[in-house]
């Protein structure tokens, strides 16, 4: 898989997730002290296409000190839908949330655009300084925002879930996740990391939380399911997108 494919599935992408693409990647490179994370080898450029329309999928992957791995997948089926696919996982010596965004586009516009720092620990709270941080940052006002599903209780209450009915909320929505990365970035690099088993334990039991209930999205799993059948799509649910260890 070589770079220059990657840029021009981004460049064939929305405009939207284009965007996002670049201001993920450009805070990471500014704020992060970045590292290569191996994707096994078969899932860094995917095609499938069992039941007609194509589904291309790109992975980016890095690891840092605080992440044990920063993901952003790129993905399009047929020339119809386009995907934007974004975790940061801290590595779990590290009491910080886990941001996640999803922007999903169709011929229509875009119709979810989620991002959140979401909670990560048994008692799903965020850390004061994140909540303190979050909480003084402009509420950006968007006309129609979207119900969570069931096995969303896993968001903050700054999680951000809207369709975005013109440019101006496109903009606000990138506006957003830039400031979540910007804070996320400013705290997790100068956050001391834990030295206790029950405290990194309990770090743990939040992420495999947040990954099992990620794992029940059906919508994420019927896009895979369609261009790359049940078995292939459970392995790359529980091992790319939504991995965790045990606690
Ligand atoms: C929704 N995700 C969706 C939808 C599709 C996908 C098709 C429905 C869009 C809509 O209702 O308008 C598909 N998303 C994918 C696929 C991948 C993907 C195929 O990431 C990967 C290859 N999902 C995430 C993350 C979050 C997330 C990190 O992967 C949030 C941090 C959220 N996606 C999310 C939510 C919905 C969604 C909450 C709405 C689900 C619903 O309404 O039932």
């Amino acid at each position: 898989m070589n770079h220059s494919t990657q840029t021009s599935l981004r460049s064939q992408q929305h405009p939207l997730i284009h965007k996002l693409a670049d201001c993920i990647e450009g805070i990471w490179q500014e704020y992060l002290d970045l590292s290569p994370y191996q994707v096994p080898e078969d899932l860094g450029y995917i095609e499938g296409a069992l039941e007609g329309e194509r589904l291309t999928i790109e992975n980016r992957c890095y690891q840092t000190p605080q992440f044990r791995k920063l993901h952003l997948e790129l993905a399009q089926v047929g020339t119809a839908l386009d995907i934007l696919h974004c975790v940061m996982f801290p590595n779990p010596a590290y009491a910080i949330p886990i941001f996640g965004a999803d922007l999903v586009g169709g011929r229509g516009g875009i119709s979810a655009a989620i991002a959140d720092l979401s909670p990560a620990n048994r008692e799903r709270s965020l850390p004061k300084k994140y909540w303190d941080a979050l909480a003084d940052l402009p509420l950006p006002d968007f006309s129609q925002t979207r119900d969570l599903p069931e096995w969303g209780d896993i968001f903050s209450e700054f999680c951000v879930f809207v369709r975005p009915s013109n440019a101006e909320e496109e903009n606000a929505f990138v506006q957003r996740v830039r400031e979540f990365l910007t804070v996320h970035c400013q705290i997790a690099t100068s956050t001391e990391p834990l030295t206790s088993h029950l405290e990194i334990a309990n770090v743990m039991a939040g992420h495999q939380y947040y990954c099992t209930k990620q794992q029940q999205n059906d919508k994420t799993r019927r896009v895979l399911e369609k261009s790359f059948g049940p078995e292939w799509t459970e392995r790359y649910m529980t091992t790319m997108l939504f991995d965790y260890v045990a606690a």
